[in-house]
């Protein structure tokens, strides 16, 4: 049986919940899919990160880890398709630091590329009927950096796959008319990206991606 690592993020930003933690939780009480499913949360920190994805990927051995944010602003789940090597905080987090205009990792690459047939789950959660897209980054935030230790600790694992993905806020953390999806069609299309991923081949994602 396939193995996922499903990770969500604490409350950052002024706000009393983060929503991709509050969905992560969704899909965990939900899940019957067939796989195991073990759910992480994440401090909103750029020291903290790194080590504990790479302690929780050490520990739980997964064939699939996906990482999700929560996205102020956006009214789509946004699965990332690039990861940037670079950090310019718009805001602290959540220790107090504040980088600007670092990389994640010194030395790599600029763009790491999603492993999830990001193009594939797009369609998928569609025909569900869910605001979603395919978004290039994940900004320069911690999310990004989050995608980017992530895609750099794939790249040097075999046979483990993963990606990032951004939801919206819930309704009630944003004002009338501002741009929000409830909890449990986040998880919905949590879900669906999860399975997708379980059902498609590993060297599959190209052609997943370009059938979409
Ligand atoms: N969203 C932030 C960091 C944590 C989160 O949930 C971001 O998009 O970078």
């Amino acid at each position: 049986m396939s193995t996922i690592l499903l990770t969500g993020f604490e409350p950052f930003d002024g706000q009393p919940v983060n929503a991709s933690w509050e969905a992560v939780q969704h899909v965990e009480a939900v899940w019957d899919g067939d796989a195991r499913l073990v759910t992480r949360l994440l401090p909103v920190s750029f020291g903290s990160v790194p080590a504990l994805l790479r302690a929780a990927v050490d520990e739980v051995r997964p064939d699939v880890v996906v990482c999700v944010g929560e996205a102020g602003g956006r009214g789509r789940v946004g699965i990332e398709r690039f990861a940037l090597n670079l950090v310019d905080a718009r805001i602290p987090d959540s220790d107090g630091a504040q980088p600007v205009d670092v990389p994640v990792v010194a030395g790599g690459p600029l763009a790491l590329e999603s492993t999830l047939p990001v193009k594939a789950c797009f369609a998928a959660v569609r025909e569900l009927g869910l605001p979603v897209e395919v978004s290039t980054t994940a900004g320069t935030y911690v999310c990004n950096a989050t995608s980017y230790v992530l895609a750099h600790l794939l790249a040097s694992t075999t046979g483990m796959r993963g990606g990032f993905v951004h939801v919206p806020r819930t309704p009630a953390q944003v004002e009338v008319g501002e741009p929000a999806l409830s909890t449990a069609d986040s998880a919905r299309a949590l879900g669906r990206i999860l399975t997708v991923t379980l059902g498609t081949r590993v060297d599959a994602r190209v052609a997943a991606g370009s059938e979409a």
